[in-house]
């Protein structure tokens, strides 16, 4: 188990559209692994692999409550089959954006189909947390950012802060 460095806005490689995974094998099974653990400590509830630097369209999720088991979800090369004319507002973080919050509406529910850490095609219908966890993570594979579906003022005031707080840091 390895953690990995989580990449902080702003940053182009989080803008940036990941490519498909032709076939999952060992190496992509090794990094959904190290993704959970890296989840797992920082804590979070989703991870996609461009917020760790790879450019391919692997996410990892787990919204087990606290008190139930724990219930990882490997996900790779997902694909929207459908989702509810319903839609749900939630008070949305981002690893990538530590410390910001927004609310964010999406589709209540969705229907997504993927390939598994076996490589076997999956259906999921997916609502709740769930579901906004998936759409958060999938936005991240084409490189979209949660302050990209608020207003303009709201993002600009977010970035500018990380931005700032990136220079600090250098300069430090
Ligand atoms: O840990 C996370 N919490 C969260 C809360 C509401 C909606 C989405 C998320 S995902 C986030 C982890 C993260 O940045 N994943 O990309
Ligand atoms: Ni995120």
């Amino acid at each position: 188990m390895a953690l990995l460095p989580i990449i902080v806005a702003p940053d182009p490689r989080l803008k940036t559209k990941a490519k498909r995974v032709e076939h999952v094998d060992d190496e992509t099974r090794q990094l959904m692994d190290d993704m959970l653990s890296t989840m797992y400590a920082a804590p979070g509830i989703g991870l996609a692999a461009p917020q760790v630097g790879i450019a391919k369209r692997i996410l990892v999720v787990d919204c087990a409550k606290d008190g139930e088991p724990p219930n990882p979800l490997r996900i790779v090369n997902p694909e929207i089959l459908g989702s509810s004319d319903e839609v749900v507002i939630y008070n949305e973080g981002c690893l990538s954006l530590p410390e910001h919050y927004a609310d964010v509406e999406r589709p209540a529910k969705i229907k997504l189909r993927y390939l598994d850490h076996q490589n076997e095609i999956r259906v999921l219908e997916a609502e709740g947390l769930l579901s906004t966890c998936i759409q958060h993570e999938m936005d991240h594979l084409d490189g979209t950012l949660f302050v990209d579906h608020i207003t303009a003022l709201k993002r600009n005031i977010i970035l500018r802060k990380l931005a700032k707080a990136k220079r600090a840091k250098v300069t430090a």
